[in-house]
C-alpha cells in the first residue's frame, strides 16, 4: 500500500491526525445522479453542511489514476461538469481506473472502500443501491449492499428509493449482517417518502445514541458498515402516490430501452426528474444535505466519544 497513488486534502488529514470529526461524501451522486449545475451546486452545499455541523467534509474520488480524499471546488466542478464521462466507480472499476490514469466517481461502495482506506468512518450519501424490482430474473443486486458487509463505514442515507424492491433489499442486508437502523424514526424511509410499512429492528434519536452504536460495532471487531437511514424532512417529501406512479413510469422506459447494468440507475433518476417536472431534483438535493448535516452530528458525537 506504499505506492498507493493516494492525495488527502491537507485539512482532511489534520482533521484525521488529531481523530477529529471526518464525513466522506460520494461523487457518483455528481457525476451521474444530479445535472448540472444542481450537482455542483449540491456538493458544495453538502461540504457547507458538514462544516455548519463542525465537522470536515472529504468529498472521494479519483482524477488522472489518483486517488482524492477531499476535494477542491475547482475539482467538484470538474465531476460535475465531466458528468456521466466519469467512470461510476464500484469495487470492481476501482482497479481499472488506477491502471488506467482514468477519472472515476464513486459510488457509496467505492466511498466506502476510499473512506475506510483513509480512516474515515463515516460517510453521507442520498440513497444507497439495492435489490432492484425484478431481480429474481435479472439477479440486479446493487455492490453497495455487498460493500456494506465488507467496509467499516457507516453510511446515513434516506434509505433507498423505491425504483428498487425495499422488502429484498432489507432481507438482503439481514442476510449479510448489516444493521440498518433508523434515525428517529421506526420505519424504513424510501428516499422521496419519509416512512414505508418496512418496520426496523432499532432506532436511535440522536447523534450520541448513533455514535454509540458505531462503536459497539467496532469493539465486537465485525466486518462491515451499519446504515443510518435518516427520512427526508416533511417539507420536502413527495407525495407518495405522485412518487410510486413516476418510479412505475421510469422503470417501464428503462424495461423499452433495454437499459441494463450500470446505466439502469442513472436512466431511472433522470427519468424521475422528468416525470415529476423538477421535484424529485429539489427532494434529492434536500434529502442530501440532511444527510451530511446528520452524518457531521454523528461524527462529531463519535470523535468524542474515542
Ligand atoms: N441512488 C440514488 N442516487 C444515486 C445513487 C443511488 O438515489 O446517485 C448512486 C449511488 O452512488 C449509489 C449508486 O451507490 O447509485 C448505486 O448504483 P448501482 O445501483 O449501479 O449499484
Ligand atoms: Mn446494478
Amino acid at each position: 500500500m506504499t505506492d498507493l497513488p493516494i492525495d488527502i486534502l491537507p485539512e482532511v488529514a489534520a482533521a484525521l491526525d488529531r481523530r477529529g470529526p471526518v464525513v466522506a461524501l460520494e461523487t457518483t451522486v455528481i457525476a451521474h445522479g444530479l445535472p448540472y449545475p444542481v450537482n455542483r451546486d449540491t456538493a458544495l452545499a453538502l461540504e457547507a453542511a458538514i462544516r455548519a455541523a463542525g465537522a470536515v467534509p472529504a468529498t472521494l474520488g479519483v482524477i488522472a489514476g489518483r486517488i482524492k480524499i477531499g476535494l477542491g471546488a475547482d475539482q467538484i466542478e470538474h465531476f460535475a461538469t465531466k458528468g456521466a464521462a466519469c467512470r461510476k466507480l464500484s469495487r470492481r472499476d476501482l482497479p481499472i481506473v488506477l491502471a488506467e490514469s482514468g477519472d472515476g466517481a464513486t459510488t457509496v461502495a467505492g466511498t466506502m472502500i476510499l473512506a475506510a482506506l483513509a480512516g474515515i468512518p463515516i460517510m453521507a450519501t442520498g440513497g444507497i443501491g439495492g435489490v432492484h424490482r425484478g431481480a429474481e430474473s435479472t439477479m440486479d443486486v446493487s455492490a453497495d449492499l455487498t460493500e456494506l458487509a465488507r467496509s467499516d463505514v457507516a453510511v446515513v442515507c434516506a434509505g433507498a428509493k423505491s425504483i428498487l424492491d425495499l422488502e429484498k433489499t432489507l432481507e438482503y442486508l439481514e442476510t449479510q449482517g448489516v444493521p440498518v437502523i433508523g434515525y428517529g424514526t421506526d420505519r424504513l424511509p424510501a428516499f422521496y417518502v419519509p416512512a414505508t410499512r418496512y418496520k426496523l429492528e432499532a432506532r436511535v434519536d440522536n447523534p450520541a445514541a448513533a455514535a454509540r452504536m458505531i462503536r459497539a460495532k467496532r469493539q465486537l471487531g465485525l466486518n462491515g458498515g451499519l446504515i443510518f437511514a435518516n427520512p427526508i424532512p416533511a417539507e420536502f417529501a413527495l407525495d407518495p402516490d405522485l412518487a410510486e406512479r413516476a418510479i412505475q413510469a421510469a422503470l417501464a422506459e428503462a424495461v423499452a430501452h433495454g437499459v441494463a447494468g450500470k446505466e439502469v440507475t442513472p436512466f431511472l433518476l433522470t427519468r424521475m426528474e422528468r416525470l415529476t417536472e423538477g421535484r424529485s431534483l429539489q427532494a434529492n438535493a434536500a434529502l442530501i444535505r440532511n444527510n451530511a448535516r446528520v452524518a457531521a452530528e454523528i461524527a462529531v458525537a463519535y470523535a468524542r466519544r474515542r
